[in-house]
């Protein structure tokens, strides 16, 4: 923990990592999680590969992160019903941004919202998030509901992860040299949480598009 940060609230877990604890009201974001799913339902993804993803997701904002046979990438469309993503709202949009610029990433832009849903048993297996245009750009990240062990490599997968138990109402921000570590999330343990019930959401603010 940096003396700068320790005032502010933030945990530097590494170079351009930082863990903000406590940092939201979980109630109000799971209120617009609500709004988003009714016009872009959670979904299963396929994987390129064909697999089902554990984790079930949509997206707010300009683009989306999709996956299918052709692959992982951002698309303006929600391909499940061929029309535009929810638009991202103002108020977590803001909060983004002043996370990212608390954290020390001044400009950040966001125009890409995914929203990750885990139920019980359901994990992400280690990976980078590559799929933007500009890796100087850091990615925010909002975790609600039932807590999750998160791990994180370096910028190879190889040897023993570092581990993070993420709670409901704390947000992460990677920029600068962790911007492309591997990541990934346990699967989620046995719980009910008294907002999210059986779930655990996760919420990520990136800059997908060229600037
Ligand atoms: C570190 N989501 O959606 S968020 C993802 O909890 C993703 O659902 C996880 O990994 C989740 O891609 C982890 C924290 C996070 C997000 C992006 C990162 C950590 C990151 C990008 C680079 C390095
Ligand atoms: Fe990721």
């Amino acid at each position: 923990m940096t003396d700068l940060f320790a005032a502010s609230g933030a945990e530097e877990l590494g170079p351009g990592m930082f863990l903000w604890r406590s940092a939201l009201d979980a109630g109000s974001y799971l209120r617009s999680i609500g709004d988003v799913a009714q016009r872009a339902p959670f979904r299963h993804m396929l994987t390129p590969g064909g697999r089902r993803m554990s984790v079930a997701m949509t997206n707010c904002g300009a683009l989306g992160w999709v996956s299918d046979a052709r692959g992982y990438r951002y698309a303006d469309t929600d391909p499940d019903s061929g029309q535009a993503w929810p638009p991202m709202p103002e108020r977590w949009r803001l909060e983004a941004v002043r996370l990212a610029a608390g954290s020390g990433f001044d400009g950040f832009l966001p125009d890409a919202c995914l929203i990750n849903r885990y139920a019980i048993g359901a994990r992400m297996t280690a990976h980078q998030d590559r799929n933007e245009h500009d890796y100087s750009q850091p990615i925010v990240s909002l975790s609600l509901g039932l807590p999750a062990s998160f791990a994180f490599h370096g910028l190879a997968r190889s040897g023993r992860p570092r581990r993070v138990r993420l709670e409901s109402g704390d947000a992460l921000v990677w920029g600068g040299p962790a911007r492309l570590y591997f990541h990934g999330v346990q699967p989620v343990g046995p719980g009910h949480d008294l907002l999210c019930g059986p779930f655990r959401y996760n919420i990520t603010f990136r800059r997908a598009g060229p600037a």
